[in-house]
């Protein structure tokens, strides 16, 4: 398939993913969306990549759904945004989360509605400092959605879930990453350079180890202390098995750096 709304590539262990559709910041059609599962589907069966990248192109990094194809003619029928969200959304935050390679997501401008979630739905979200975080929805009429009722009270508590999807109001990204909605705001001249960063760090780690912990992250909040300290067995048990670990324990005990390759 080849992409008009997205940019794709792959190099180095890097898998790189561009929402690009500028003017428009970036914001979701049914186009981009095809496009975005059969890159991902890439992305997954991609036994080199050791990282996905998901980030915007221009100033914005996504506005959440292209709205311009939501307006309705007066006495027009009204779009069913619940297959909508079956077709597009739903998959998209699941194979996000489900993805067997770390995901960074760099949000370069303001984020908005799905797009906002979007990014929470990724593992580590850097921001620039000029970018933004908008529950847009409650301006529209519609709950949060792509995760945002799920994400929000996770990661900042539900008074700060509430207000942020109840108000609609622009949530800097430095004030994000102080509340804990994502990892780091970083000063925009340095904002390329620590991405890259983070990218060569992650593709050269032991993969399969970080996405077992993202996994059992994500099941603690389910868990008993007792379920979940099985689990932490069950995964030690199986990593333990793995080229990483043994790489891992050669190289501290030669005292050099490892050389995982994320098995
Ligand atoms: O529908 C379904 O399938 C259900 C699922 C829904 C998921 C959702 O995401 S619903 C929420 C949809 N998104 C929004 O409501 C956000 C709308 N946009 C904004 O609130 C603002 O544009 C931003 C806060 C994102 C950015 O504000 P600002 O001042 O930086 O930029 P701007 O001037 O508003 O926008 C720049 C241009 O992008 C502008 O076009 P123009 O005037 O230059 O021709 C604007 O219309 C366009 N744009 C921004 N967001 C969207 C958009 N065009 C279409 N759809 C958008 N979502």
């Amino acid at each position: 398939m080849s992409y008009e709304n997205i940019r794709y590539e792959s190099a180095g262990g890097i898998a790189r993913l561009t929402l690009n559709r500028p003017d428009r910041l970036n914001s979701f059609n049914d186009a981009m969306h095809a496009e975005l599962r059969d890159a991902l589907a890439r992305v997954r069966a991609d036994t080199t990549a050791r990282v996905l990248l998901l980030t915007g192109a221009g100033r914005g990094f996504c506005a959440g759904q292209d709205l311009s194809d939501r307006a309705v003619a007066p006495g027009g029928a009204a779009v069913d945004l619940g297959a909508s969200i079956d077709r597009n959304y739903k998959p998209l935050v699941l194979a996000l989360r489900t993805l067997p390679v770390p995901t960074v997501c760099a949000v370069n401008g303001v984020a908005a509605g799905a797009g906002a979630n979007l990014a929470l739905a990724c593992d580590i979200v850097v921001a620039a400092k000029s970018a933004s975080f908008v529950q847009a929805f409650c301006r529209i009429g519609l709950v949060p959605d792509s995760g945002g009722t799920y994400f929000l009270p996770r990661l900042v508590g539900t008074a700060r879930a509430l207000g942020l999807a109840m108000l609609g109001d622009k949530l800097p990204a430095e004030q994000a990453a102080q509340w804990g909605l994502i990892w780091k705001a970083v000063d925009d001249a340095g904002f390329a350079a620590e991405v890259e960063a983070l990218l060569a760090h992650l593709s050269t780690a032991p993969t399969r180890g970080l996405v077992a912990t993202r996994d059992a992250i994500h099941a603690s909040s389910q868990a008993t202390l007792a379920e979940q300290l099985d689990r932490e067995r069950d995964l030690q048990r199986d990593l333990g098995y793995g080229d990483d670990y043994r790489e891992g324990v050669a190289a501290f005990t030669a005292k050099r750096a490892p050389r995982f390759t994320g098995r």
